[in-house]
């Protein structure tokens, strides 16, 4: 009995970090966002993606991959009101008023942004003024 005693608290301390770590871990906001992913891919000089419904307020990950044997730009006049993370080929950029990311061959790019306004996400190459694409931003009420 004595030596159960003193098993005791070291097992109570054990069982209230654990629930400690479960009840942070449920409050973290990270759990409860969801993510959503867009594709582009840059082709024979021309913008491809697929669209699909976006949720406003909600992570946003863009990613860039260009298949072209020259380099390309993506750029967006939507980056320069909204902070935005962009990370191409191991040199990540962050902040408002970026203007794009320029793509060597081969190589992708990731945008991550919030996005706050429904409308017309249009994007460009600033190198090939032909190159244009958009992606339409939906009103998506959150569940
Ligand atoms: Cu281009």
């Amino acid at each position: 009995m004595i030596s159960y005693r003193q098993f005791g608290p070291p097992r109570i301390g054990l069982w209230i970090l654990t629930v400690g770590i479960f009840i942070a871990a449920s409050l973290s906001p990270s759990s409860a966002q969801i993510q959503q992913d867009i594709h582009v891919t840059i082709q024979d000089y021309s913008f491809h993606t697929t669209q699909m419904p976006l949720q406003l307020h909600t992570d946003t990950f863009i990613y860039i991959k260009n298949l072209d044997e020259v380099r390309h730009d993506f750029g967006s006049n939507m980056f320069l009101h909204t902070l935005t993370h962009i990370e191409n080929d191991g040199v990540v950029a962050y902040g408002k008023g970026l203007e794009g990311a320029y793509i060597d061959p081969g190589k992708e790019a990731v945008i991550h942004l919030i996005l706050d306004k429904p409308g017309r996400f249009q994007f460009e190459c600033s190198i090939h003024k032909d190159m244009k694409g958009e992606i339409l931003l939906l009103t998506v009420d959150a569940v």
